[in-house]
């Protein structure tokens, strides 16, 4: 459950078992390669004793998007569930119900938890930043909190992201509630009250733009330095890796190394890499080659432990509402489709022979939702580096399942065998897009995902 303190051991962990995947991606145009046997990230991570994780949101943790947090990742943040703000909206009354939620979802799916976060100077309750109080009842409030809300979780969290974002860029402290009412030693005290409340778990001190080497990630590098030599407890540093296309530090193994050489762990705590929308393929290349970089400097070194996304799908980011005009910054589409930021990762972690071809399509058959006899599918074509005019999908239903209504497509099946062909609308995919469409059937014992293919 743990990440080790120590370097972590590289051997091969025995779980290539992750669960059952709903989602199959196939080549469909360009050449014949199948990739619905990809070995899931995570058990490509397992391989380097790391973690593949997430940031997830608990109420979208069914069908497609729950099957895939399941099957790729071995670890899940909740983005914004374990929030002052979240936890504890009114003073003394709790709402724990997504965070509890993500947890024994993690606990099903053999996957660890990563708490975040206890102490920042964002998305806290408004009955605590509109109040007033004195340095003593601060203290309280956030000695208080911590121990609340790690007690509540001990034993079930790997690791806390204790402190978020206490810098400037400048590598000065931040003005924040905190520092401001409490001083700089308001970190030292966290960590120490996360340690009581649960020994097991590692603390982390974590932030943004300190990927590379400069002013800001050496202020992180001096405190930690200077909280190990006085013994307060810190076992990591976060480095959320909020990125932009082309921009992946050129320093950024190095800096992943003097951290471990200082004796704590490292973790990539919220991997997103934005672009320009819209997406075409020479962008989501560079983002693949982004990605690529940033897995491989992980694993270059040995206590680079977890490598996490700040969402995995384009449907579930913090980027574009925040950044308008930016977007796709994860691994997969909007529709479930892996990017080839995702077969990066997968090269990253040593995955064999995972990258489509340039100038392929792809389909992604996925099941969204499956009920007593029924279930929902979603089939997604998307291009890159290429483009249909028209398309036609085909696949045979192995386990009995009958296809009963199809929407966006004209399907019909004979026998075991579907055919879908593209609506009117729908048959045009263009080179960096992609078009979906579903349908209804029936089911009974199993309901496998069949193999694609595709005819344009
Ligand atoms: O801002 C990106 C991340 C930077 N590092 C710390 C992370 O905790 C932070 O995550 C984001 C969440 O992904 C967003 O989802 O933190 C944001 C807040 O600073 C989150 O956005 C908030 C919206 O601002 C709220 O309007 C919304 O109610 O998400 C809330 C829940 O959906």
């Amino acid at each position: 459950m743990n990440t080790s303190r120590s370097a972590r051991p590289r051997r091969l962990l025995a779980a290539f078992c992750a669960g059952i995947t709903a989602v199959a991606a196939l080549l469909i145009a360009g050449t014949t390669a199948a990739h619905a046997a990809d070995t899931p990230l995570r058990d490509l991570a397992a391989a380097h004793g790391m973690v593949m994780g997430t940031a997830v949101t608990g109420s979208k943790l069914t069908g497609t998007y729950g099957d895939l947090a399941g099957a790729q990742f071995s670890a899940l943040t909740p983005g914004n569930a374990m929030k002052w703000g979240s936890v504890e909206p009114t003073q003394g009354s709790f709402n724990w119900a997504e965070a509890d939620q993500i947890v024994a979802f993690a606990q099903a799916h053999d996957q660890q938890v990563r708490g975040h976060t206890l102490v920042w100077h964002s998305q806290n309750p408004s009955w605590l930043t509109n109040g007033t109080w004195t340095s003593a009842q601060l203290s309280t409030l956030l000695q208080n909190h911590i121990s609340t809300e790690v007690g509540r979780y001990q034993g079930k969290i790997a690791a806390w992201d204790v402190v978020n974002e206490p810098f400037n860029e400048d590598g000065t402290y931040r003005s924040t509630l905190w520092y401001d009412g409490l001083g700089a030693d308001y970190i030292a005290n966290a960590l120490t009250w996360a340690r009581a409340a649960d020994p097991a778990a590692k603390l982390y001190i974590n932030d943004y733009n300190v990927e590379g080497v400069n002013a800001k990630s050496t202020a992180l590098y001096d405190l930690v330095r200077s909280l190990k030599a006085r013994g307060v407890p810190i076992d990591g540093v976060g480095l959320q890796a909020h990125l932009i296309l082309g921009q992946v530090p050129a320093t950024l193994q190095q800096n992943i190394q003097r951290f471990a050489d200082l004796g704590v762990d490292v973790a990539i705590t919220e991997l997103d890499v934005r672009m320009a929308l819209p997406a075409d393929s020479a962008k989501l290349a560079q983002q693949a080659a982004d990605y690529r970089a940033v897995t491989a400097a992980c694993v270059a070194v040995a206590r680079c432990v977890n490598l996490t996304v700040w969402g995995f799908t384009d449907s579930d980011s913090w980027v574009d509402s925040t950044f308008p005009g930016y977007g796709a910054a994860t691994p997969y589409d909007a529709d479930y489709a892996p990017k080839p930021a995702y077969y990066a990762i997968s090269e990253g972690l040593g995955g064999g022979t995972t990258t489509p071809p340039t100038g392929a399509c792809t389909a992604t058959y996925a099941v969204s939702s499956q009920w007593g006899s029924g279930f929902t599918g979603q089939v997604t074509v998307s291009c890159a580096g290429a483009s249909l005019s028209s398309w036609n999908a085909h696949w045979t239903f192995g386990a009995g399942q009958q296809l009963t209504q199809a929407w966006n497509a004209t399907c019909t099946q004979s026998g075991t065998a579907v055919s879908c062909a593209n609506a009117s609308y729908n048959g045009s995919v263009p080179d960096g897009g992609s078009v979906s469409f579903g349908f209804n059937g029936t089911w009974s014992g199993s309901n496998p995902v069949p193999a694609v293919t595709f005819a344009s």
